[in-house]
């Protein structure tokens, strides 16, 4: 199996282990569960300490302060990582531990990006970047967050490697899903991921891709360049 195939398989095989099970499905009282005495020939020997899974690449949790914005002088000033994890484990044990966009206050920029890439136009790996955005109702971005972060971190995509990271900004009436990638210019690669991400969501939505460099001298008046 392909390495991203196989930790794409991981990441959700453990997601579903979260899920809560269907009373419905279990063993009646007296029957014998064929499954829970027969042993699987790839069920680990409890004797064997288990071994976490290694992602592709490291990611860091970073969080924007809405408060301390408010008052701030400069964009990003309160800016802050939050955690660095590079297995599949310590991106459960986080996710579980943290709060999701519905559960997030009004004006906070929640991020996950390359371990050592910062969400700012000003980083030198993101300068030249741009970004495809998502914007839901307000508490309705759970699912597209954790979709994103599982596609992106279990490298889902063709060109995983154009990827920055992702970001999540809480607002009043939406919370707005934008997935940062490094050569805006590089239109293929931008389609293919702006492509990818929709089908990964089953989204028929229309969504729009902007440079960063529009961004800045245009702000709100910049265009989309590339839509999928
Ligand atoms: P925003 O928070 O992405 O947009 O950017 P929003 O939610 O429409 O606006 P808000 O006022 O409700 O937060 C808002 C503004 O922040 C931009 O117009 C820029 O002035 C500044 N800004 C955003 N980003 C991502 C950057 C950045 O990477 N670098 C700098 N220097 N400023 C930024």
């Amino acid at each position: 199996m392909a390495e991203e195939t196989r930790m794409g398989a991981e990441l959700a095989s453990q997601e579903r282990g979260r899920e809560e099970v269907d009373p419905s499905s279990e063993v009646e009282e007296g029957k014998i569960d064929d499954e829970a005495v027969v042993s699987s020939p790839g069920r680990r020997p409890a004797s064997e300490p288990l071994q976490p899974h290694p992602l592709e690449h490291a990611w860091t949790f970073w969080f924007n302060n809405p408060s301390a914005k408010a008052k701030q002088a400069a964009w990003g000033s309160s800016m802050r990582p939050v955690h660095t994890f590079s297995t599949v484990e310590d991106f459960w044990s986080l996710y579980n531990n943290i709060h999701h966009p519905r559960k997030l206050t009004v004006g906070v920029d929640f991020y996950c990006f390359k371990d050592k890439i910062e969400p700012k136009w000003e980083d030198l790996v993101c300068a030249n970047g741009g970004k495809w955005t998502i914007s839901c109702a307000r508490g309705k971005a759970d699912t597209v967050w954790l979709y994103t972060l599982l596609g992106m971190i279990g490298e889902q995509f063709d060109y995983g490697d154009e990827i920055c990271g992702v970001v999540v900004n809480v607002r009043g009436k939406q919370e707005r899903i934008a997935i940062w990638t490094k050569n805006a210019s590089n239109e293929a690669a931008q389609i293919s991921i702006g492509k990818q991400w929709k089908e990964l969501l089953d989204s028929k939505e229309t969504i729009g891709f902007i440079f960063h460099d529009d961004a800045k001298k245009l702000d709100r008046g910049a265009k989309s360049r590339y839509t999928v």
